[in-house]
């Protein structure tokens, strides 16, 4: 059938099981826009490209679908650059479909030509320049192939306007072939089986790989048959439930003080899907000794990069966990996990008369506890409290740029994956800071209808920020204190509901209020200045190196 390059566009969109698309529109791209008049796809029209493209992200995030971003050429492109690198960083496979110039104009510095395969290029794990129309569908079926496939991330395809209005011949997709399961090595499975078997103080790391390479219940049966306490980077939060008796909270820098504990004393460490960034290592030279590294990802490239592991496991993660599992007799360690908890502290800001980040966690674990949420974050203090804090049981409720530290990333995010999964219910976290980035995507919220709980821990100030000058600038607060701005007008100029509350009655009671409601809400928790997040390793010092702040 002969269609123009717009429409088929539209119609791989259609093919992949694309529901929602996030963009913005442009000259370059308006063909697009055109085609998808009448086409059976909601597009998000967001306040800029950066919402679009975290939203897109969001999406995924929440439910592990390929998430879809539009953009038109030049600053409508390099608006979605943030958005494609937090995707990147996190490994989350989106889309983004950009318009370009004409073919006969590009390299002639026409309005609004910009190089963006050229500007994502590192930041995205494959892109294209669309040439010739009639590759235009099978260059998006392999973009969502990418995307989707192996290690997930998110790929760009930049379509000429020129190319976008041609006609072509549009075929439907022939079926993919199923995948076939992978044989692994099994002299390196039954190494890390007996080194597992034999452990004496072993360790399970939950990393994002564990919760994109959907492995959530082959590491809870290795957990649970063979004893073992499992840790969590910032982004494998949820890959293992936070109110199992087994997992330890969160590792690294601002971890938890039995989970850093518990790591570097293993003797047996079980990495699943983590890259052992510099927040979780801190020292790489130290952070592996007198122990047997077993690491498990998808991606080789990832082996003995930042951590050597003595055992190295590249693969489909849920057909090398069961295939490890297979090998594995159930086994008991009390021993070690007398020895755990006896190192147990606790938390220390407890009972204070004012509002703390710690007290409006707690209160959210109270009224969520067993219903369906997706705890969203922007960046910086409150994003740790968020995830020192707050249980969270289920892989895909956690969304948060981990990699990237994308301020202006939670409503964004929070958008997408309230349109991902309309039958949870999505809580976003923000700091005062970076709510005024992106806040402007309220409006999206708001004319959509999305029942998002948008918490602010107020602080007037850039929190993360002053707690490293108090850390290592000797407490010369350069440019991080922020003048107040009235967060409820500013929420009701969008028509949603704000409320600002100072002690742990007034949130809980604004909260189930919240709960209550299927509209967007605003509360705004105004905690102290000086609140600092602990404990605080310091940078690139060993896991047992905490800086007395
Ligand atoms: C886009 C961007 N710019 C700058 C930073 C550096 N940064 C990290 S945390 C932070 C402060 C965030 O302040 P706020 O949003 O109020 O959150 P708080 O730390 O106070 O909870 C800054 C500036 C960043 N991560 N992202
Ligand atoms: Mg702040």
């Amino acid at each position: 059938m002969k269609v123009s390059g717009a429409r088929a566009i539209v119609q791989c969109l259609l093919e992949q099981g694309v529901d929602t698309v996030f963009g913005y529109p442009g000259g370059t791209i308006l063909p697009l826009y055109d085609a998808l008049y009448e086409a059976p796809l909601r597009h998000v029209l967001t306040v800029h490209e950066q919402g679009a493209a975290h939203a897109a992200d969001g999406y995924a995030r929440a439910s592990g679908r390929v998430g879809v971003c539009i953009a038109t050429s030049g600053p409508g492109a390099t608006n979605l650059v943030t958005g494609l690198a937090a995707a990147y960083m996190d490994s989350s496979p989106v889309v983004a479909i950009t318009g370009q110039v004409p073919t006969g104009l590009i390299g002639r510095d026409a309005f609004q030509e910009v190089d963006i395969t050229g500007i994502t290029l590192p930041v995205t794990k494959h892109n294209f320049l669309v040439k010739d129309p009639q590759s235009l569908p099978d260059i998006l079926r392999k973009a969502f192939h990418i995307a989707r496939s192996g290690r997930p991330g998110p790929v760009l395809v930049d379509v000429p306007r020129d190319i976008q209005t041609m006609e072509i011949d549009f075929s439907p997709a022939a079926a993919a072939p199923q995948r076939k399961a992978e044989t692994f090595p099994s002299p390196r499975l039954d190494q890390a089986a007996s080194a597992i078997q034999n452990a004496q103080r072993p360790v399970i790391l939950v990393g994002g790989g564990a919760v994109s390479g959907e492995a959530a219940s082959e590491i809870m049966t290795l957990a649970e048959s063979c004893e073992i306490p499992v840790a969590s980077t910032l982004m494998g939060l949820g890959a293992f439930p936070g109110s199992h008796p087994l997992f330890l909270g969160l590792t690294g820098m601002h971890g938890q003080k039995i989970a850093n504990h518990a790591i570097r004393c293993s003797d047996v460490l079980i990495a699943v899907g983590s890259r052992f960034s510099d927040r979780v290592t801190g020292n790489r030279s130290c952070y592996a000794a007198d122990k047997v590294v077993i690491h498990i990802d998808i991606d080789p490239a990832e082996i003995d990069k930042n951590v050597a592991a003595h055992i190295g496991l590249a693969g489909n993660m849920k057909e090398l966990l069961n295939q490890l599992l297979s090998r594995l007799q159930p086994r008991q360690t009390p021993a070690w996990r007398e020895e755990i908890a006896s190192k147990q502290e606790p938390r220390p800001d407890d009972g204070q008369d004012r509002l703390t980040a710690a007290a409006i966690m707690r209160q959210i674990n109270e009224q969520t506890n067993g219903k369906p949420f997706v705890f969203a974050t922007d960046v910086g203090q409150h994003q740790m409290w968020a995830a020192q804090e707050l249980v969270i049981d289920t892989p895909r409720s956690w969304v948060t740029s981990g990699g990237l530290g994308a301020m202006g990333f939670g409503l964004p995010a929070a958008i997408g994956a309230q349109f991902a999964v309309p039958n949870k219910r999505v809580v976003h976290f923000a700091g005062d800071g970076g709510f005024k980035m992106t806040g402007a995507e309220l409006y999206t919220a708001a004319v959509n209808d999305l029942p998002i709980i948008t918490v602010i821990i107020n602080n007037n100030c850039l929190g993360m920020i002053r707690q490293l000058q108090h850390a290592y600038f000797d407490q010369r607060y350069m440019s991080c204190y922020l003048p107040p701005v009235d967060f409820v007008p500013f929420a009701r100029a969008f028509g949603v509901q704000a409320v600002s509350v100072d002690t742990e009655a007034e949130f809980a009671r604004a909260f189930a209020e919240a709960a209550a409601t299927r509209a967007p809400r605003v509360i705004i928790a105004n905690v102290a200045t000086q609140d600092m997040v602990t404990p605080m390793l310091a940078a690139g010092a060993a896991l047992d190196e905490y800086i007395d702040i």
